[in-house]
């Protein structure tokens, strides 16, 4: 029974020894080493955040998104006419590549909607809507008139 005991002694003693002598060497560099490992908490933070992100970002998938384009040359006109979507929320994105300030707006069933007016890049509007036709056109002033205008039918 004795022998066994002292042979545990013996080996817990030296892992102290050499734990001892380890922490002692390293204690120069620990400080270094502190920092790092506090910088890998922050990081694991981070990634904890961007989690919460990405399940926000499914609940908000569910929007259906529509693009249209102004003209690129500054005609008066949009690249389509006719665009269409389901029920739901309803993201249009305009993108406007010329110098001619433009915006989107989405009429119909108690909904008016716009963009904000712009030049050369891209605005967007989300709408929640029900089946049914609306009207969606550039709010410039004489630009409906021009024929930057067409029907979004929802259903
Ligand atoms: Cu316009």
């Amino acid at each position: 029974m004795r022998k066994p005991i002292l042979i545990l002694v013996a080996v817990l003693a030296t892992l102290a020894l050499l734990a001892a002598g380890c922490g002692g060497d390293d204690s120069d560099d620990s400080g270094n080493s502190g920092n790092s490992s506090s910088s890998g908490s922050e990081s694991s933070g981070a990634e904890g955040n961007g989690a919460d992100t990405t399940e926000t970002g499914g609940g908000g998938g569910a929007a259906t998104s529509l693009k249209l384009t102004a003209d690129p040359g500054g005609a008066l006109k949009f690249d389509e006419t006719e665009l269409s979507a389901k029920p739901g929320k309803v993201t249009i994105v305009m993108d406007n590549p010329s110098s001619v300030p433009h915006a989107v707006e989405v009429e119909g069933k108690g909904v008016e909607e716009e963009t904000k007016t712009l030049t050369k890049g891209t605005a967007d509007v989300t709408v929640d809507l029900k089946a049914g036709k609306y009207e969606f056109y550039c709010p410039v002033d004489g630009h409906r008139e021009a024929g930057m205008e067409g029907t979004l039918t929802v259903g």
